[in-house]
């Protein structure tokens, strides 16, 4: 029996391995200008505010990779096997260095899929077209997963937290109607809403269908994580709404950070100490729902997605 020999590309922000290296992650994000003495001191106090020894989002992307591969050879069946090789956007492996240890591996097809679930050129379609790029190069048939904003086991995953954070928030004595839900993902320049891009749609339908199935009324969305640019950025921003729903009385919030699916830095500091910071002076109980991290539920809507790619014809070539 010949076994199909299946590569799956799993791409991920990517984030230093030590504190030496912030600088030239840094510069690798702000494509290749060197940030500010300030710039870098300002982000290295975050990371060493979150960091004990380890990086939290390399943690947890070695952990869902090395587990997505084994749960792909395990339902996969005794004809295939899966090969799973990480493609860091900013950071070692970056994504053309994964394509190629696939190609070294003499796997003879690729899948490519991001750890994040919603779909925009400027973010999943960077990673896309990086590893396409490299793909044609080596001449390693590739297809993608765009996204998977949707899927069931994704939208029940981030309900089951929503449930279980709501719960939290009525044993300590708050009515669940009382508790303002809100839902965030990393904001973007504004321009990609004349560009048509579908990222913000995306989002809020992840959002709508979560708010359904945990049955929450009174939601709204939020960005977050704004990058330090003079350019406009998607709004409102989290730390804006805040003082709004102080001011009408809102003294209960659970933030569900749909567009993430790992414990890192935008949901370590931006939300556990920014958010709770400015919540608190706001007299605000603040909470967040746990990341996703290795939950089989999210491990599975990934499997299911690459599982679809490979069944389907070949990719003939567009971004998106
Ligand atoms: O834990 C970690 O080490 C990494 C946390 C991290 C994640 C992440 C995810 C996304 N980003 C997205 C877009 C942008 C754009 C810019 C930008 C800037 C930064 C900076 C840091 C950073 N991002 Fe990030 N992002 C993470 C970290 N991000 C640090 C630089 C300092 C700062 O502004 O805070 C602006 C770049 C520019 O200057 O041109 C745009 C998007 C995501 C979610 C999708 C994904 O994971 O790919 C979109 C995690």
């Amino acid at each position: 029996m010949s076994v199909r020999r299946i590569g799956v590309l799993v791409m991920s922000y990517g984030t230093p391995e030590s504190m030496d290296q912030i600088e030239a992650y840094y510069t690798h994000i702000r494509h290749g200008r060197a940030p500010s003495p300030e710039q870098l001191a300002e982000l290295t106090a975050r990371y060493e505010a979150v960091v004990g020894g380890v990086f939290p989002l390399r943690e947890n992307t070695n952990r869902q990779v090395e587990q997505l591969e084994r749960m792909l050879n395990e339902t996969g069946g005794e004809d295939v096997e899966f090969i799973c090789r990480q493609g860091l956007k900013h950071a070692y492996p970056f994504v053309p260095d994964g394509v190629e240890a696939l190609f070294r591996e003499g796997v003879s097809e690729a899948v490519g899929i991001v750890l994040a679930p919603h779909y925009s050129r400027m973010s999943v379609g960077g990673y896309i077209l990086e590893a396409r790029t490299k793909a044609e190069e080596l001449g390693l048939p590739i297809r993608f997963v765009e996204s998977y904003y949707d899927h069931p086991s994704l939208i029940l995953a981030l309900t089951e937290r929503v449930q279980a954070k709501l719960d939290e928030f009525v044993q300590a004595g708050y009515a669940r109607e009382d508790v303002k839900v809100l839902f965030s993902a990393h904001s973007l320049p504004a321009s990609i809403v004349e560009a048509g891009d579908p990222y913000p749609q995306q989002l809020l339908e992840t959002a709508k269908l979560v708010a359904d199935a945990a049955d929450v009324k009174d939601w709204s969305f939020a960005w977050q994580s704004a990058g330090r640019t003079p350019v406009p950025w998607l709004g409102p921003d989290i730390l804006e709404v805040l003082p709004k729903l102080a001011e009408a009385g809102v003294r209960a919030v659970l933030d569900c950070p749909a567009g993430f699916v790992s414990d890192h830095l935008e949901v370590l500091y931006d939300l556990d100490i920014e958010c709770v910071r400015a919540a608190e002076q706001l007299g605000i109980r603040f909470a967040r729902t746990e990341s996703l991290n290795t939950d089989p539920l999210y491990l599975g809507t990934l499997r299911d997605k690459i599982e679809e790619a490979v069944a389907a014809k070949a990719d003939a070539g567009s971004g998106r």
